[in-house]
Order: structure tokens, then C-alpha cells, then sequence
């Protein structure tokens, strides 16, 4: 058959070329442990639509950034509906793959339980020796939460069993459960709400290699309105970015997600900002 002018269903829109490729993008569609607003399993398709209809050039860089750094888009994952930890557990199944072929990892969730897949991959090749920044509302430091260890209320406990070191920026909302054990496990140093200051962050981040976990709730309702729990007083574009800007300036990270996109119907903003949020890491990660 002639072949006609398509744009394919990928990250921005590139021809798949996993040779060539330093990033793999992970869609990690799941939300089986989420109660309240579900839909989170949309958020990846949504994300790499958005991200097709981005501007490639980015002026930070003078450069189409997926020109030096292409991308290369896996199909959706299927993951178990029975069981949280089967599901988690494939995540992290990939991004081993992933790291195995020498890429960068960027999963899109997706609720934020399939980080601690990506997490359990990350410490079975860098041991202990990497550090876990999430940017979120919410602690996720619940050892179980509706009878599983595996929600996406657990997240960042699973992350600091496999990690020892996590570091967490525009957490406004938590338990009283979990605000016990990080009282108990003397780690409230390391927990910033939305008025961090970027420099104590960057220095609570104890390891040279780290891997970022951005749950979009993390900011403020008002620019990110898609997500299961929006949480009043969140974080700016501008904080966001300055902070990751300078992680990827001065540490090795090693892998990322974006987490909790629950797309609106008739909010296209959300998603776009989910996908430059992804292309700037992105450029960050390559170009910096
Ligand atoms: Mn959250």
C-alpha cells in the first residue's frame, strides 16, 4: 500500500527507534487501588497525545531536544487488575529491562503505587545507593492502606525500605499514622511543604544518584486541576522546574516518573503540562 504522512501514537510524536533511543517512555496505565476519583489509568494515553501536539523546539537549549535525545515510546502496559502487587511488580519488571539496555526510564502512571515498582528496579541495580525525591501532596507513607502494602498510599514507604534515603517537596497532607512514624524514624527534616527553600531540598538528597517521583497533585489545584485529590496551596511551574533543574544539574539521575494524571473532561492544560513537565526532564537529563 502507498505510504501516507501519519504522526504516530508516541511520546511527541517520533518514529519508534529503540537503537537509537536514551529514553524509554513506560505507560504504566493503573488505578486499581485508587477509592475516591479514579480514571488515573488514562493519564498516559493522555499525556502522549498532548506531548504530539508540543512545540519540539525548546528555547531553553536553542534545539529540538528529541533530536540529540530521542525517545522511544513503549505501548501501553497491561497490568493486573486482581492484584496491586502484581502490577507494581511488572512495573518494575520493565524498568529493569530498561536500565538493562542502558536507557533513561520515564514511566507515566498512572496512580503513584507503580513508582515503587520502578523503585524496587532502581535498587536491585544501584543497591542502596540512590536517593528518592518525590514532589507530591501527599507523605504516601502508609505501610498498607486498604489491605495491601501496595497502594499508592504506600508508595514512598516502599521507596525508603528499598532506598534509605527519600526526600520529599510539596507535602501538605498526610495521616496521623504517618505523621507518627516520621516523628518516630526522625526523618521530618526531609519532608518540605509547598514554601521549600530549593537549597535545603538539594541538600537533604544524600546520594549522587537519584530518582525523581513527581505525582502531579504536588501542584497547586489552580495549574493541575487532573488529579484524584487536589490539594489547596501547591506548588508553581517555576518551583517545580528550578528544583528538577538543578538535581539533574548536579546528580545522576537515574530514572523518573510522572504520576496521578486523571484527566478532565474539557481540560486540556493538565495534560500538557504533564507532557512539557516529561520533555523538559528530558532535555535536562541529555543537554544540561
Ligand atoms: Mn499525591
Amino acid at each position: 500500500m502507498k505510504e501516507f504522512e501519519c504522526i504516530p501514537f508516541t511520546f511527541l510524536g517520533m518514529k519508534n527507534n529503540l537503537k537509537n533511543a536514551k529514553t524509554v517512555i513506560v505507560q504504566a496505565p493503573y488505578d486499581g487501588t485508587v477509592f475516591y476519583k479514579d480514571g488515573q489509568r488514562h493519564g498516559p494515553r493522555e499525556i502522549i497525545d498532548a506531548s504530539r501536539h508540543m512545540e519540539l523546539y525548546d528555547a531553553e537549549f536553542g534545539c529540538d531536544v528529541c533530536e540529540s535525545a530521542p525517545v522511544y515510546t513503549m505501548d501501553e502496559l497491561v497490568l493486573s487488575k486482581e492484584s496491586p502487587k502484581k502490577a507494581v511488580e511488572r512495573v518494575g519488571e520493565v524498568v529493569d529491562e530498561v536500565l538493562k539496555e542502558r536507557k533513561f526510564p520515564l514511566v507515566l502512571g498512572g496512580e503513584h503505587s507503580v513508582s515503587a515498582g520502578a523503585v524496587s528496579a532502581c535498587a536491585k541495580k544501584f543497591k542502596k545507593n540512590f536517593s528518592v525525591l518525590q514532589i507530591d501532596a501527599h507523605g504516601d507513607l502508609r505501610d498498607a492502606y486498604e489491605g495491601t502494602k501496595y497502594s499508592h498510599a504506600c508508595a514512598m514507604r516502599r521507596a525508603r525500605e528499598a532506598c534509605g534515603n527519600i526526600v520529599q517537596a510539596g507535602v501538605r497532607s498526610m495521616s496521623g499514622e504517618e505523621a507518627e512514624w516520621i516523628k518516630k524514624e526522625r526523618i521530618e527534616k526531609y519532608i518540605f511543604g509547598s514554601e521549600f527553600e530549593e537549597s535545603e531540598v538539594l541538600e537533604r538528597i544524600e546520594n549522587e544518584n537519584v530518582y525523581v517521583t513527581f505525582d502531579l497533585d504536588g501542584f497547586d489545584p489552580s495549574i493541575m486541576p487532573a488529579v484524584g485529590t487536589p490539594e489547596p496551596g501547591g506548588i508553581s511551574w517555576k518551583q517545580a522546574t528550578s528544583l528538577l533543574r538543578k538535581v539533574f544539574e548536579r546528580k545522576n539521575v537515574i530514572g523518573a516518573d510522572v504520576v496521578e494524571l486523571c484527566p478532565v473532561i474539557g481540560d486540556t492544560a493538565s495534560a500538557f503540562l504533564a507532557a512539557k513537565l516529561c520533555y523538559k526532564m528530558i532535555g535536562w537529563k541529555f543537554l544540561l
